[in-house]
């Protein structure tokens, strides 16, 4: 009898804490479930979101002002560092043949007092590690910074009459210089060949590839 009194009790828990371990696993499987669901829409979304920032950076915020530029001097920023002008003089140090053209976009444009306030807000990198040797007054260092896109690989700047030139571009900080040539439409054609192209290798972070951003697009 004493043994039928104490086995009752132990076999009437015995399905409650079974049942809660049930549903402790369901939970967990849920909650996994869900995780492997949401997280790569997530990833997805920051990634999206950072390819429209930096097509809206390329579209609204840098072509604008090249164009403007080319209103009212004439002529696209150089993408080489040299004035177009003959007898124009640079207080700058040679040009170290890496990250060039988008060098140059930002010191060009950097002279321009208007379009300081729309430019100062962009971010910039300086993954070649050089210097101008002079203050650009714009951005207030002496670094020869480029401009980036939104995952930090600086913007290549390509302008008409230099679209046949690849230009060595250093992707990252520690990274070995790549050569890039401007994007193509899908029937040859230099998207730009008659202005500019501004080109980002977008998410992949990888110049030449599928993903990569430019303007013009088409
Ligand atoms: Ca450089
Ligand atoms: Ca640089
Ligand atoms: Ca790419």
């Amino acid at each position: 009898m004493s043994t039928s009194r104490h086995a009752i009790p132990h076999t009437r828990r015995a399905p409650a804490s079974g049942f809660t371990l049930i549903e402790l696993l369901i939970v967990v499987g849920i909650l996994g479930l869900l995780s492997a669901v949401l997280l790569p829409t997530l990833l997805e979304t920051g990634e999206t979101a950072k390819i429209q920032q930096t097509q809206t950076l390329l579209q609204a915020t840098l072509a604008p002002c090249i164009e403007e530029f080319k209103g009212s001097l004439g002529y696209y920023p150089p993408d080489d560092l040299r004035p177009r002008e003959p007898d124009a003089k640079t207080s700058w140090k040679a040009d170290n043949g890496r990250n060039t053209g988008g060098e140059s976009l930002l010191v060009f444009l950097g002279q321009t007092t208007k379009f300081v306030a729309q430019l100062q807000p962009v971010a910039r990198v300086n993954t070649d590690n050089d210097a101008h040797g002079a203050n650009i007054k714009a951005f207030d260092t002496s670094d020869r910074m480029e401009f980036a896109d939104a995952w930090g690989t600086p913007i290549v700047y390509f302008e008409k009459t230099n679209m046949d030139k690849p230009q060595l571009v250093v992707p990252g900080e520690d990274l070995d210089a790549v050569k890039v040539v401007p994007k193509k439409r899908e029937d040859n054609v230099v998207l730009g060949r008659n202005s500019f192209q501004l080109l980002s290798a977008g998410p992949d972070r990888t110049f030449g590839t599928a993903d990569d951003i430019s303007w013009p697009d088409n």
